[in-house]
């Protein structure tokens, strides 16, 4: 079995800590959103890549969803003494990722190589790719006639400007890899990361979508009984999609475009009825999608392996 994993930051690397202990690193690969990222203090900063990484090499802070466990913010008080840009908080320890990893593009090295290099020196076996290698950038265009860059809106104005659309800006290609890793997957899990600025992204790039929809696709629902588990999601749904936020509104969205179809989407329990009805006839899979343990996300990783059995061959 070859799986590969589309992922955003924290409600992705969740589930992917479980797929990654019932699947070896010969078994699945994940393709990360990069439409996150952008210069901070003169560094690249890739806040999907890591989190995912951290959370696969066990350094997580887990309360928060980002950064490093044992963080602390030293330079950050500098910056602010300086009279520096404090409102993206990046911690000590965590810089020294953003600092390596500017240095290697600054080099000449690929995003996709630096990753692996990084991740690799944290002992991390799976593969795990930028979505491309190219700077993108996940635009988000208000209401009140704003083009915010994806951190302006999500950090320092906390989601509060209205969404009227959101545009992923530059000239994504695939990495070779990526398309190699999903032409020779037997399915595709889409995590229960946000559809429209997390997995979206990914699904922008021409051959990628092709590529993951030649697949079985599954997902997972990060809507739970009409609320985000994390984050803006909910009202997004309201402000881009004009319904109400429900696990049926993430199966029409997967479903909706380009007469794709799923394989299966997998909603919390209470929640497939209302997936059913909106899922335009897409198996709906009810488990426990809420992950507060290490032992909830194996779990769920179990269920979506289970569901490909199920519904993978059809
Ligand atoms: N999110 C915040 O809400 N505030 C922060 O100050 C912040 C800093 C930060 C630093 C490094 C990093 O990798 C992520 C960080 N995040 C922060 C999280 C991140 O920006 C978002 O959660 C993701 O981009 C959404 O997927």
């Amino acid at each position: 079995m070859k799986w590969v994993y589309l992922s955003g930051g924290v409600g992705g690397a969740r589930l992917l800590r479980g797929l990654s202990e019932v699947l070896g690193p010969e078994h699945l690969t994940v393709i990360v959103n990069t439409g996150d990222d952008f210069d901070h203090w003169g560094l690249r900063i890739c806040p999907d890549l890591d989190t995912v990484m951290y959370n696969l090499a066990g350094l997580s802070h887990d309360e928060r969803g980002w950064g490093l466990a044992r963080e602390s913010f030293e330079a950050l008080d500098m910056v602010r003494r300086y009279g520096g840009a404090t409102w993206f908080a990046l911690g000590d320890r965590d810089l020294a990722t953003h600092l390596m990893r500017t240095e290697a593009l600054r080099g000449g090295e690929s995003l996709t190589a630096v990753t692996r290099r990084l991740y690799r020196a944290l002992g991390i076996a799976h593969q795990v790719l930028p979505m491309c290698d190219a700077r993108v950038a996940t635009t988000m265009h208000t209401v009140d006639g704003r083009a915010l860059p994806f951190q302006r809106w999500f950090v320092q104005e906390q989601c509060a400007p209205a969404l009227r659309g959101i545009r992923l800006e530059g000239h994504p290609e695939p990495h070779l890899e990526v398309l190699q890793a999903l032409r020779a997957a037997d399915a595709v899990v889409i995590g229960p990361s946000n559809p429209y600025v997390s997995i979206d992204p990914i699904l922008q790039v021409p051959e990628t979508r092709a590529a993951v929809f030649s697949r079985a696709v599954f997902a997972v629902s990060p809507i739970v009984a009409g609320q985000a588990v994390k984050g803006p999601l909910a009202t997004m749904i309201e402000q881009l999609a004009g319904t109400k936020a429900s696990a049926g509104a993430i199966a029409r969205h997967y479903a909706g475009e380009g007469g794709q179809q799923l394989a299966g989407l997998v909603v919390e329990r209470g929640d497939e009825a209302e997936a059913a009805r909106l899922g335009q006839g897409v198996p709906i899979i009810g488990a426990a999608t809420v992950m507060r343990s290490h032992q909830d996300s194996v779990s769920l990783a179990r269920t979506c392996l289970e569901a490909f059995s199920k519904w993978g061959h059809s």
